[in-house]
């Protein structure tokens, strides 16, 4: 029988997933207390940027098998796509998991499957259940519970939500096994199950590892800097050791995921030192890019322009962006005119909109510095010949070692790059 499938939560992750699920032929709701998402969902448009998405949105759409509401209702699984927020103590907020689940507990009956995909601290799943047990049902003989966290990247959701593999952890077998039923609807990869703990803990340790990996390559752009070599060409060579894989500098690391799990990791641990130590670098990075800045732009009110402001390149998203970070110690820590750039990034949605210009032409216009601070492709073919005319001082900043120097040196550009002094 065709199972009824139910979204609570229609963001990044929440609609993609809503979407694969509708295409593969479930009967699909999505809820969300943004009356705007659903709104927009019931014309068959989306509001955040993701490639292959609006498309598959309208179709799915259009043909019936997914429709928004204002109003939850009855269904087969009930699927937690909420946001799980950064305290300032750095330990989860789980209010909006907890709430999502409130709000089933007078419509679920016997037979019904909950997952939980938000990213969680250890132990959430298990609160999920606990808080469904007010229902008056048994849970895990008449409601299973599971936690399924999404891995997909941004920029290729629709994809890797099919193709890469999932791992399921229920609060006991039986809701191990449904859980893996539901999703195998669509995931062509494997599903391997487990319990609810071990799913939350590798789902953070999967961005843990990257984050301590990601902090590695900053310490060895710092220290590069420090004793005058080229960071990029110590990994260009490093990794061309059979097992060794440096991963990039750059000027922090952002995004709701990388920055934020390792915090639920050592979330109530007094060990843990080593992830919070890769935090506390990655973290670092824009206040060194700003430094970085100040030591080239010796006038207090040049024109200072950024290049990029969303967390990682051809995304929309500016979560936890380490350039806006860089934004508002620009803002708080120099008199400098600030001018931003980026084609992604939504002007109406962005808290400087007064500081973000759409044409490169004006942003760069009598600037002192341009920073290259996200790699979209939109600036792999750059006009340095038309900027440098445009700039009162050729100076570009790379902070992520994407420009050609050898353009730039011909055009007469003063080139610094992030990882060399
Ligand atoms: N970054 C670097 N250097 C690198 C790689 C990345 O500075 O070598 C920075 C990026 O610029 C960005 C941040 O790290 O600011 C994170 O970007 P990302 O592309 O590494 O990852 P996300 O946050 O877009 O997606 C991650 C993915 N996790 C892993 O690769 C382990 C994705 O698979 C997860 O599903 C996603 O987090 C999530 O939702 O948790």
């Amino acid at each position: 029988m065709k199972k009824k499938v139910t979204i609570i939560g229609l963001g990044y992750i929440g609609l993609p997933t809503a979407a694969v699920f509708a295409k593969s032929g479930m009967e699909v709701v999505g809820y969300d207390i943004n009356k705007k998402v659903i709104e927009a969902l019931n014309k068959g448009e989306i509001l955040i940027e993701e490639p292959g998405l609006e498309d598959l949105i309208k179709e799915v759409v259009s043909n019936g098998s997914l429709r928004g509401i204002n109003v939850l209702e009855e269904s087969d699984v009930f699927i937690i796509s909420v946001p799980t927020p950064i305290n300032e103590d750095k330990t989860a907020d789980l209010s909006y998991v907890k709430s999502a689940t409130e709000s089933i507990i007078n419509i679920i009956k016997p037979g019904n499957i909950v997952v939980l995909e938000s990213t969680s601290p250890p132990g959430a799943t298990m609160e999920v259940a606990s808080i469904l047990e007010k229902s008056g049902l048994i849970i895990g003989e008449e409601v299973f519970v599971a936690h399924s966290p999404e891995r997909v990247l941004p920029g290729r959701i629709i994809k890797e939500l099919v193709e890469n593999d999932r791992i399921v952890g229920g609060i006991n077998e039986k809701s191990a096994e449904l859980v893996k039923e539901i999703y195998s609807v669509f995931v062509k990869g494997e599903i391997f199950t487990t319990d609810s703990k071990t799913a939350e803990m590798c789902k953070l340790m999967e961005n843990t590892f990257r984050d301590v990996n990601i902090a590695l390559a900053n310490e060895l752009a710092i220290l590069a800097e420090n004793i005058g070599i080229n960071a990029w060409d110590v990994i260009k060579f490093a990794n061309k050791h059979p097992r060794v894989n440096i991963h990039q500098p750059g000027p922090g690391v952002g995004g709701h995921c990388i920055a934020v799990d390792p915090w639920f990791v050592i979330e109530n641990q007094p060990e843990g030192h080593l992830i919070r130590q890769a935090r506390e670098i990655n973290d670092g990075m824009p206040e060194r890019v700003l430094n970085r800045i100040m030591s080239i732009v010796k006038n207090g009110n040049a024109k200072v322009t950024l290049m990029g402001l969303s967390y990682k390149p051809n995304v929309d998203d500016t979560r936890e962006s380490p350039i806006i970070k860089l934004v508002e110690l620009l803002k708080e820590r120099t008199n400098y005119q600030i001018s931003l750039h980026d084609p992604h990034v939504d002007k109406d949605r962005f808290k400087y909109k007064d500081l973000l210009i759409d044409s490169i032409d004006e942003a760069v216009e009598n600037s002192e510095l341009m920073v290259l601070a996200v790699n979209h492709n939109e600036y792999k073919n750059l006009d340095f010949e038309r900027i440098g005319e445009l700039m009162l001082k050729k100076q570009v900043f790379d902070t992520r070692n994407f420009l050609s120097e050898e353009e730039l040196i011909k055009l007469g550009f003063e080139l610094t790059l992030l990882g060399r002094n």
